[in-house]
């Protein structure tokens, strides 16, 4: 089990200098979430968004684990996992902009976000839909080139047809396939627990299929964890399934504000934040604060950029731009 505490002691990051590329992803994240939420609330965004803020450690901590003949399928909440597989921020946030410029011309939007040359196969805003889609390319995987599909759901997709009759297929089949479920707590605004019976881990284990549940908010705990997991759907094992703990410290989507959680466990859930707690590891480990701060505000300055490079772009045609707009 990965080590998890508060406390942060020295030697728990297996290789610092790759944990601080993961330290400026995970900036780099939440600044793009925050800069797409100031830009939606003025009208700039085209159709919806659903914020990954509060869930980085996830996204980046399996990402770190993947090379270049694996395959990613995304959810709705998608924008982490993009920018931690290395997608370009700046035609990431010109596709929120509906711009010509973005990843997927303008005409994807904030859910629908495809990059093959970034081993993103899509974003899924069916519930569920990322693990058929994963599942599909873990087949084609297991026949080609021996890479990994990783699916990232949420607790809302354990309750959908799609886990049951994928995870089987996969496990008769020994598929290449890593199944995430970041676990925020809630779909949409119903508590996971009012609604899911049981240990979402015990769904895989009576598969007999590796399972984890793990702190998601520690990124060196979804790193060790998705090691393990990507280590066993590597070596032709089969399917592997993570429990990721974690939570969204915003609304599920727009301008919700996330009236339905009980008082005080936005604030406890924030106390370990998942960039504040590298940030702590870093520095236990001797990385100075000075260096630390130099990335924050050169992420900052990046996003600034993007900012006014994307308000900037062209639109795909003024007809594209009225048909977008809702
Ligand atoms: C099949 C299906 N049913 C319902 C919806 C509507 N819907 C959109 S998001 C959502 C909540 C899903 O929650 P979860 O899987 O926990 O993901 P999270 O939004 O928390 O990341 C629902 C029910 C949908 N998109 N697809
Ligand atoms: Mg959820």
């Amino acid at each position: 089990m990965s080590r998890v505490s508060d406390e942060p002691a020295t030697g728990v990051l297996d290789d610092v200098e790759l944990y601080l590329g993961i330290y400026r992803r995970m900036l780099l994240i939440r600044g793009f979430e925050d800069l797409v939420q100031s830009l939606f609330l003025k009208g700039e965004v085209y159709g919806t968004t659903h914020l990954y803020s509060g869930q980085e450690a996830v996204a980046t901590g399996v990402a770190s684990l993947l090379e270049e003949r694996d395959r990613v399928a995304a959810t709705y909440r998608g924008h982490g996992h993009a920018l931690a597989l290395g997608v370009d921020p700046q035609k990431l946030l010109d596709e929120m902009l509906a711009r010509e410029t973005g990843i997927n011309g303008g005409r994807a939007g904030s859910m629908n976000v495809n990059s093959l040359a970034d081993r993103l196969i899509g974003s899924f805003g069916i519930v569920g839909g990322s693990i058929a889609a994963a599942t599909g390319a873990a087949l084609a995987l297991q026949r080609t080139t021996g890479g990994v599909a990783v699916a990232y759901f949420g607790d809302g997709a354990m309750n959908q047809g799609y886990f049951f009759e994928c995870l089987n297929f996969a496990q008769v089949l020994k598929l290449p396939l890593l199944l995430v479920c970041e676990n925020n707590q809630y779909g949409e605004y119903t508590p996971f627990r009012s609604v899911t019976a049981g240990e979402i881990r015990a769904r895989a284990e009576v598969m007999e299929v590796p399972a984890e549940t793990i702190d998601g908010m520690s990124v060196w705990a979804v790193r060790e964890a998705a090691a393990r997991a990507v280590a066993h759907a590597r070596g032709g094992n089969g399917p592997a399934f993570i429990e990721a703990l974690t939570y969204r410290f915003v609304g599920h989507s727009r301008s919700d504000p996330g009236a339905y959680r009980p008082e005080g466990e936005l604030e406890r859930w924030k106390q370990r934040d998942p960039i504040v707690l590298l940030r702590a590891q870093l520095e236990a480990e001797g990385v100075d604060g000075a260096r630390l701060d130099e990335l924050e505000q050169a992420v900052a300055r990046e996003l600034e950029e993007m900012r006014e490079r994307g308000l900037a772009a062209p639109f795909p045609s003024e007809l594209a731009a009225r048909e977008f707009k809702d």
